[in-house]
């Protein structure tokens, strides 16, 4: 993936120093990468370290991810036990998925159930091939940024130079 970062902006370069004084040359359209705390999540269930996270890593990961939350042991993830668990799971007691996706029945408590379903949802919907295994590629989120036309002029990318001296 370093690889592919680094080359990005070299092509980029190379097309703007190609395109000479041709009129309004195409912006490079770099995409933003990112993943979700559910992703982040996801990928610390990669229990072999091979970078891919099947589905029985994912089940593991989910169950002992439960078991982590429930600390009164009462088999329940209340909404006291939920911030810390998101949290620590999460990175934030904010993030998502959070109290109104994993409690889907609304009686104040995740049971081991719903916390399943929600997140095997999420793993079907970034499983992209439906090969019951997840890639890093499928765990990180690319976004092209919007060509806004207000900013066509005057936003070349600056080419970085040593310092002349
Ligand atoms: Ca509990
Ligand atoms: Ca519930
Ligand atoms: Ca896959």
């Amino acid at each position: 993936m370093r690889t592919f970062i680094v080359f990005v902006p070299l092509l980029a370069l190379a097309t703007v120093a190609g395109a000479k004084k041709e009129p309004e040359p195409t912006q490079p359209t770099r995409p933003t990468l990112s993943a979700s705390p559910a992703a982040v999540m996801i990928a610390g269930f990669d229990s072999d370290g091979d970078t891919q996270v099947t589905r029985a890593e994912f089940d593991a990961g989910v169950e002992r991810s439960f078991k982590s939350g429930d600390r009164d042991g009462d088999g329940l993830i209340s909404l006291l036990e939920l911030g810390p668990w998101s949290e620590r799971w999460l990175g934030n007691a904010y993030a998502l998925p959070g109290q109104y996706d994993l409690d889907r029945d609304g009686d104040d408590k995740v049971s081991p159930a719903e916390f399943r379903a929600e997140f095997s949802r999420r793993f079907d919907a970034m499983d992209k091939d439906r090969d019951g295994v997840l890639v890093r590629s499928e765990l990180i989120v690319l976004t092209m940024p919007r060509l806004d036309p207000r900013d066509r002029k005057g936003k070349q990318p600056t080419p970085t130079q040593p310092p002349r001296e």
